[in-house]
């Protein structure tokens, strides 16, 4: 996974543009809308990593449509992409974390959809912990009058044309899919680009790294605490006990999780009763991430991908990593809710 495995570098851009020539009646569209993310994803990367001598920290005093307290840097986030995206003039509106309702860019005729989560992990931005960018690329049904409507931007994210994210970390990568393999790519400062170090991740079919939020214990399932004292058991032979790995960040867990397996839950439980995160622009972006990579994710029920979305911001539980992993978890939560339904909550 280095980037000395290309025999030469191959830019973010010239990978694009490569993909988009192995098909001959590509419009260049969604290449360009990738192109637009990679430049804004560059920007926010500058200011991420300088954000604490620039005054970008902190709250702006506003709380976004979750009742969360907004950080300056999310709004910076939010602002540079939605520009980016508006610039080209392809992608008719925005759903974003940061605002209520849908973004009407101003060329209402372009025929995508993009779902952004601008900066997520916004509890570690003041700590210097790895935070992340995710996006999620729909393609619009076509109308007559170019209206855009809200329901258009409900699709299951099986209808995912393109997904991806940008994970600011010791060093700011970039992860993307458009339905055929998962590449990845790290950010040069030197050169100012993003450069090709795998074409082809595959998630490891299993994993020794279980990575939840273990404060909430005592309001899960009865099937996820088993699963989760399964994980903590020592047994030499399957390698457990597995270790904890949460950094609070999903996207941050999910890139670990791509590279070296295991599993990433976010539950439903007492606090949250439908799962915290969002569906449209957490769990279907990195769901399909996921998946392209050879891995699972799934509600603890159905696929996350096959989920048909009521609203816009709607939240959703995940399990998601390797494939024997969530099979595994997937076990735990069946036997258990058969077997001790009281303790279901
Ligand atoms: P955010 O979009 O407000 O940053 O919230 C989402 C984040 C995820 O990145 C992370 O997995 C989760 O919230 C952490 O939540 P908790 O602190 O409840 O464990
Ligand atoms: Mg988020």
């Amino acid at each position: 996974m280095t980037a000395q495995k290309e025999e030469r570098l191959v830019t973010l851009e010239e990978f694009i543009i490569q993909a988009q020539n192995r098909f001959p009646g590509a419009t260049g569209e969604l290449s360009q809308l990738l192109r637009d993310i990679g430049l804004a994803a560059k920007i926010i990367s500058r200011e991420v990593n300088k954000a604490g001598i620039t005054n970008i920290l902190g709250f702006d005093g506003s709380t976004n449509v979750h009742g969360e307290a907004v950080k300056k840097l999310d709004l910076f986030a939010d602002s540079q992409l939605i520009s980016a995206l508006e610039r080209s003039g392809i992608t008719c509106m925005v759903i974003s974390e940061e605002n209520d309702g849908i973004v009407k860019l101003s060329t209402t005729g372009g025929k995508y959809i993009v779902y952004l989560d601008p900066l997520d992990g916004s509890s570690n931005i003041d700590v210097n912990v790895s935070i992340g960018s995710i996006f999620s690329i729909y393609m619009r049904e076509p109308r007559f009058d170019n209206a855009v409507h809200e329901q258009d931007a409900l699709q299951p994210g099986s209808k995912q044309v393109a997904a991806g994210y940008v994970l600011y970390g010791s060093s700011t990568t970039l992860a993307y899919t458009t339905g055929l393999n998962v590449s990845l790519f790290t950010l040069d400062p030197s050169l100012g680009e993003f450069i090709l170090c795998d074409r082809c991740v595959k998630i490891p079919k299993h994993g020794n790294i279980y990575s939840i939020n273990e404060g909430s214990y005592n309001s899960w399932d009865v099937g996820l605490k088993r699963y989760i004292k399964y994980c903590q058991e020592e047994d030499t032979e399957s390698g457990r006990p597995y270790s904890a790995r949460y950094i609070g960040s999903m996207v941050a867990d999910i890139h670990r999780t791509l590279i070296k397996g295991g599993i990433f839950i976010y539950p439903h439980s007492k606090k949250y009763p439908n799962g915290k995160l969002r569906l449209m622009y957490e769990c279907n972006p990195l769901s399909f991430i996921i998946e392209q990579a050879g891995g699972m994710a799934t509600d603890g029920e159905n696929r996350i991908l096959d989920i048909e979305p009521k609203a816009i911001h709607e939240q959703t539980p995940i399990y998601i990593g390797s494939p024997e992993n969530v099979k595994h978890v997937m076990d735990f939560l069946h036997e258990f809710a058969e077997k001790e339904p009281e303790f279901k909550i």
